[in-house]
């Protein structure tokens, strides 16, 4: 990665703000006045992409991420052939909390060989996914297990590192629950991915080698698909808007978050 073409596809946005999948972090919210406990985060809600789902193994999150071809609606009148994960593209959300044990078992089934690296993760050198350097490709047909703790919290996405397939579509959020909430206390909080795509009229297959696109998806869809982002218009509270982004040496992630 590095190249300008990887950056502006793989800008994510997040927006802070509620969800009911507190079982993902197994504390309880919203309190009783209905208000959000301050002191535990809320999960991220990504519409229109799903969570991944996990099992756990002696204390371990154990997650199974299938690589593999997808078709995507993106429009009502437009499906292309993408590459993602488990069926979605963008790739489902990984959401676990600072300090957990992860385990994420890669299958490959694309016909190409693959590798995953977890974006801006300060996590041992074996497991960051770079194909050739950190370990060797996975080969269509076979899988590989990447387990680390994350002692890290924030906004962060998992993607391919073999060539091209980010371009196909190949990432996915990676949310790090912090011990306790950032202030301010947020209601809501969406991921956003944003995606551009080069898919040439009466083409279904994305252009990989194209400079200009003309197709641009929030979670892999346009607008009219888009699901709203719904905030709790009853209780508008100032707006601040922090930008920052995560340095990796030649990819960086654009993060907002957005009080509601
Ligand atoms: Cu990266």
């Amino acid at each position: 990665m590095g190249s300008r073409r990887t950056f502006i596809q793989t800008a994510i946005t997040a927006a802070a703000g509620l969800v009911d999948a507190s079982r993902l972090l197994g504390k309880d919210r919203p309190d009783a006045s209905g208000r959000p406990n301050a002191s535990t985060p809320v999960p991220v809600i990504t519409p229109d992409v799903k969570n991944l789902p996990l099992t756990m193994d002696n204390g371990v999150k154990v997650f199974r991420l299938i690589a593999e071809p997808v078709k995507r609606k993106i429009a009502p009148w437009k499906t292309i052939d993408c590459w993602g994960f488990n069926g979605s593209c963008p790739g489902p959300t990984i959401q676990v909390n600072q300090g957990d044990r992860v385990r994420i078992v890669l299958e490959n089934h694309l016909p190409e060989s693959t590798a995953i690296h977890w974006h801006g993760l300060e996590i041992p050198y074996a497991m960051d996914g770079m194909p050739y350097l950190s370990q060797k490709p996975i080969a269509p047909g076979s899988h590989l297990a990447y387990e680390f703790t994350v002692h890290q919290n924030g906004t962060f996405f998992y993607h391919s590192h073999s060539p091209m397939q980010q371009m196909m579509g190949m990432l996915g959020l990676f949310i790090l629950h912090p011990t306790r909430a950032h202030a301010p206390a947020v209601d809501h909080d969406f991921g956003i991915v944003l995606q551009e795509w080069a898919v040439l009229p009466n083409n279904t297959v994305p252009n990989t080698a194209n400079m200009e696109w003309n197709w641009l998806t929030f979670n892999g869809a346009v607008s009219p698909m888009t699901t709203p982002l719904i905030g709790l218009v009853s209780r508008k509270r100032a707006t601040s808007n922090s930008w920052r982004t995560i340095p990796e040496s030649g990819c960086c992630t654009a993060i907002c978050r957005t009080t509601t």
